[in-house]
């Protein structure tokens, strides 16, 4: 890792542990749920959706003020997958929650499925933003948290965004404005994993250049006004005590730059750029099935 964590939070020490274990099985169902419903679709992304399940799990399961059978309530907090082509793991996330029922995730990408490949809000119930054109989730999640303190309401907006969607301009567009706002009741996280679809040729894993000079991404953050908070975003104890943190408002916006594995949870997938985006394999859904602790579907098993 590149740059010192965060000061542990001394919340982390006060959760049950049994709670943390409850929240590490909803993101090992989540990654499970990403590669199964990629592999009927014989499309779709997976090493973004696995580098973020744990931070989905967090969110949808914990800090979230959310009514999932009430998915337009007015005093929700707002979510955005600012990096919109995670959408599966994201679909996982508010299916286990009970947005809809986790069968349906076998839709994934079909012409007609409420479960697009990219996040539509005008399909699915519960979605607060269509997403998928890097760059412009944070300027809608700013523009949300904006509308909650104009109109007087206790909403927090969650963004979540790549490390090489950050080089859009649109995010420093949309960053120095909320640092103007002062909107402390904007959250962003970073899902840094240190890789993008393909990337530059370069020093870094499979030799591509990350998408971030390490330790860029905190300076930046910092220099356009934000409170900058870092977390290792697989340690569930320690993304939940950062979250909690981040809720309370400072008068400043706040970004978790959130140290992850691109493609975490299933071994050949973890750290190579081509697992952005790639049909799976039979012998390859055997394996990831393996490293994630899951049986093999009977009905999933066949080659097809
Ligand atoms: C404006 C725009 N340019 C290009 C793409 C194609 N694209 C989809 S994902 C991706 C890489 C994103 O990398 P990162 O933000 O690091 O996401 P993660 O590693 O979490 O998958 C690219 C270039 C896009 N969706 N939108
Ligand atoms: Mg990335």
């Amino acid at each position: 890792m590149s740059e010192p964590l965060a000061a542990p939070a001394t919340a982390a020490a006060k959760v049950d542990p049994a709670e943390i274990a409850r929240l590490a099985e909803i993101a090992r169902r989540i990654r499970v749920e990403v590669v199964k419903a990629v592999y009927v679709a014989k499309a779709g992304h997976l090493g973004g959706p696995l580098s973020a399940a744990d931070l989905l799990a967090v969110l949808y399961f914990r800090v979230l003020r959310i009514r999932p059978d009430e998915p337009d309530w007015p005093d929700r907090d707002r979510f955005v997958l600012s990096k919109g082509h995670s959408s599966i793991g994201l679909y996982a996330a508010m299916a286990l929650r009970g947005y809809f029922p986790v069968d349906e995730l076998a839709t994934f990408d079909g012409a007609n499925s409420r479960l697009q490949g990219h996040p539509d809000m005008t399909r699915l119930p519960g979605l607060d933003m269509s997403t998928g054109s890097l760059g412009m989730g944070i300027s809608a999640a700013m523009g949300m948290a904006l509308g909650a303190r104009l109109t007087g309401r206790d909403v927090r907006a969650y963004v979540m965004l790549g490390d090489g969607e950050c080089q859009e301009g649109e995010v420093w567009e949309a960053a120095m404005a909320a640092a103007r706002y002062g909107l402390d009741n904007l959250v962003a996280i970073v899902d840094h994993n240190r890789l993008q679809q393909y990337g530059w040729p370069g020093d870094g894993p499979d030799g591509r250049l990350p998408p971030q000079v390490p330790g860029e991404l905190v300076a930046k953050w910092r220099a356009f006004g934000w409170r900058v908070l870092e977390v290792d975003g697989h340690d569930i104890a320690a993304v939940l005590a950062v979250l909690e943190e981040a809720a309370s408002g400072d008068g400043r916006p706040t970004v978790v730059i959130a140290h992850t594995v691109k493609g975490k949870g299933v071994s050949f997938m973890e750290g190579h750029y081509f697992w952005h985006t790639r049909a799976i394999k039979p012998e390859e859904l055997a394996q990831a099935m393996a490293d994630l602790g899951e049986p093999l579907p009977a009905s999933e098993g066949a080659a097809r």
